[in-house]
């Protein structure tokens, strides 16, 4: 197959699409990609899983169950396994699997190296590979560009917001970067039929990968600044939060937050690609480095408040174990870290959490508790819920750790936020 015939099944939407990894990122990619006229297959690795999509159940709630249900049923998209035959039989593959950091911080490219794995073992001659998952400088061409044949490669990291409703996957700006001018071209054509955004092509993979890597590190370096504010500005008994929302008014100011530490697969993880990558471009990154660890301190900067305030015998009521509000998602969660931390120092405390079942915060060694009156009440994740909930647990006695400066005023006994005057 020709470049041309690539484009013009692009054009026409008869490209066979295989959208690989159906998790937060691939299956809204996958589901807009049907949606919009494209005849696609989604591979996973999970039975159990590819067979409740099958059903048109999904957990990922950006995902409209009855959409899902309609686009199978009309057979616009299916779920298969990774080794199904149907593998060999795409025009187009976007790879979508977790690119996470082990327990040095080092990345972890074992689902990456499958996939292109995969790949070299099929055909590829004027096929199209995209990888959407985050990847340092250079992994792309490293891993898939040199798969066997005569194919086109592009990279366009993913930048799907979990929970946030008002960004979804349709209408994200795109940036992307082709090995080639026709790997460009056919990857930003293919993202112009299925987007309503602006699809931003940059001058290499490098470059796209280089611009996911810079917006995520912004952030989390930005959230370390704050972070380290806010143990400056306890210790002198200021608000941080209103320190914040006044340093907004200046237009240069993008306001983020300091809390219980950061979490997800994104804004931990990402910056550790790039620090691992200056290592190996013998350029240092202290800025970065320091800034990761920051948010990761500020973890147990919480939990000693908890260690200090306990005495044998508290009750102790931990709400919300997510990373984020509203988010059904552990990993990377600094919450569930914090929690550890307590264990550690013989803290006795019950886990609830609204999003997720009894088995889940039991598997993870923590004990069940509800939300009801306790000596010392502790905000991990600010669930929409907690704003009824926390009535059914502070009392007139009650302390407040909050991790989250959910509270704008004083409840209980005493408010100890981050970063804020006790309230
Ligand atoms: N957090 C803070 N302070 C802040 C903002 C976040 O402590 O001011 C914490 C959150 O509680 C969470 C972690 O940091 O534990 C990450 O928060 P996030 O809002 O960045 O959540 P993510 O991981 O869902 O970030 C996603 C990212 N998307 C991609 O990587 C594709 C990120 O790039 C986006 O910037 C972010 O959404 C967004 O803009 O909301």
């Amino acid at each position: 197959m020709t470049h041309q015939s690539l484009k013009e099944k692009i054009l026409d939407k008869s490209a066979a699409v295989g959208v690989i990894g159906l998790g937060y990122v691939g299956l809204p990619l996958a589901t807009l990609v049907a949606k919009k006229g494209f005849r696609v297959t989604g591979f996973g690795r999970d039975a159990k899983k590819i067979n409740l999509l099958t059903e048109g159940i999904s957990d990922i709630e950006s995902v409209e169950k009855k959409e899902l249900r309609s686009l199978v049923a009309k057979g616009n998209i299916r779920f298969t396994h990774i080794d199904a035959d149907q593998f060999a039989l795409q025009d187009i593959y976007i790879i979508c699997v977790p690119t996470p950091v082990d327990q040095a911080k080092h990345p972890d490219l074992t689902a990456i190296a499958d996939i292109a794995r995969r790949l070299s073992l099929n055909l590829l001659n004027g096929k199209l590979i995209i990888n959407e998952s985050t990847v340092a400088p250079g992994t792309t061409r490293e891993e898939f560009g040199d798969l066997g044949g005569t194919y086109l490669l592009a990279c366009s990291p993913e930048r799907v917001d979990p929970g946030n409703k008002e960004k979804s996957v349709r209408t994200i700006t795109k940036i992307v970067g082709g090995v080639n001018k026709k790997s460009l071209d056919a990857a930003k054509s293919f993202y112009e039929m299925i987007l309503d955004a602006p699809v931003i092509a940059v001058s290499s993979l490098e470059s796209a990968e280089m611009v996911k890597m810079l917006e995520n590190t912004y952030r989390a370096v930005n959230i370390a600044l704050v972070n380290e504010f806010a143990r400056l500005t306890e210790k002198q008994g200021l608000d941080i939060v209103e320190i914040i929302e006044a340093a907004k008014t200046k237009w240069s100011f993008h306001a983020h937050y300091p809390s219980i530490g950061v979490g997800g697969h994104c804004i931990p993880v990402d910056p550790w690609y790039l620090v691992d990558f200056g290592r190996k471009h013998g350029v240092d990154l202290p800025v970065i480095e320091h800034g990761l660890k920051e948010n990761e301190e500020m973890t147990e900067h919480v939990a000693q408040k908890v260690v200090s305030l306990y005495k044998p015998g508290m009750r102790v009521f931990l709400y919300g174990l997510t990373y984020k509000k509203d988010v059904k998602d552990l990993r990377e969660s600094p919450v569930v870290r914090f929690g550890r931390i307590l264990l550690k120092h013989k803290v006795s405390f019950t886990v609830y959490d609204p999003l997720l079942r009894d088995d889940e915060i039991k598997a993870l060694g923590f004990k069940l508790g509800k939300p009801e009156n306790v000596d010392i009440f502790i905000v991990g994740t600010d669930h929409k819920s907690l704003t009824s909930d926390f009535k059914k647990v502070v009392n007139k006695q009650t302390i407040v750790v909050d991790g989250r400066n959910f509270f704008r005023i004083k409840v209980g006994k005493a408010v100890y936020g981050v970063g804020r005057a006790l309230l």
